[in-house]
């Protein structure tokens, strides 16, 4: 934690001051938050975007929801798969997409900002503090650590991840039509290292994350999840509203 906990001496605001205006930003009505079985896998899955590896097979899909009903343009389905082995995390993203664009090129560029998925997690036993990986579909990476509510700190680096992106489809030409585009990516355990000292789970421990998709460009964009955030406006950002992952065999 020493690394973190210089990050955060240098970044951070009083919580006490950021939670109750936060409180106010929920919508009420949510749904129950969703727990997820990490199987682990018997063979690695290959990474490359395609997702026909048996590691896949073997997993259960989830699908996100769109709390956001205000937004405009089609809501595209996005299937989301995790699987584990003793060195990563496993994530596999099917986007259905119809005219797929991504500009960002450069690790770090605001890749939230283009056709991306995203998963946000953190080790058990830790409060309001996370990793996040935002990927484009282009296979760009923007990573870094958010103490939130408060700056996300878009130096931080993750050691060894790796990411593939399959496309059906042309890439920022929206005179045809696309039909989607696949994303992989491992997240070695080393890499939460700064946030716990066992990084690889154990059978039955439970850990929070959630998964979501940016779709379109402005002014027609939609936020879709995993666990609805339940925040007021389009905003993936509340980690009480992540779901679980629960690793298993
Ligand atoms: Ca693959
Ligand atoms: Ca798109
Ligand atoms: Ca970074």
């Amino acid at each position: 934690m020493k690394r973190v906990s210089v990050l955060l001496s240098s970044a951070c605001l009083s919580l006490m001051t950021v939670m109750p205006a936060l409180a106010q930003t929920q919508r009420t009505n949510l749904a129950p938050i969703p727990t997820y079985e990490v199987h682990r896998a018997k063979i690695a899955p290959r990474i490359d975007g395609k997702l026909d590896d048996a590691a896949w097979q073997a997993t259960k899909p989830v699908t996100f929801v769109f709390p956001w009903t205000d937004q405009t343009g089609k809501k595209q389905k996005t299937v989301a798969r995790l699987t584990w082995d003793s060195e990563n995390l496993y994530v596999a993203y099917a986007c259905e997409d119809s005219d797929i664009t991504a500009v960002y090129t450069q690790h770090d560029d605001p890749t939230y900002k283009d056709d991306a998925v995203e998963i946000f997690i953190a080790p058990p036993g830790i409060k309001n503090l996370y990793l996040g990986l935002e990927m484009n579909a282009r296979a760009v990476l923007y990573d870094y650590l958010y103490p939130f509510p408060q700056r996300i700190i878009k130096n931080y680096n993750l050691p060894g991840v790796r990411l593939a992106v399959s496309r059906q489809g042309t890439l920022n030409n929206s005179s045809d039509q696309d039909h989607g585009w696949n994303l992989e990516v491992s997240i070695p355990w080393r890499a939460f290292a700064d946030l716990t000292d066992n990084p690889v789970p154990k059978i039955g421990d439970r850990w929070i994350a959630n998964m979501n998709r940016w779709d379109g460009t402005e002014p027609n964009r939609r936020l879709s999840q995993w666990s609805d955030s339940g925040m007021v406006k389009p905003d993936p950002h509340y980690p009480d509203r992540f779901g679980r992952l629960l690793f298993v065999e």
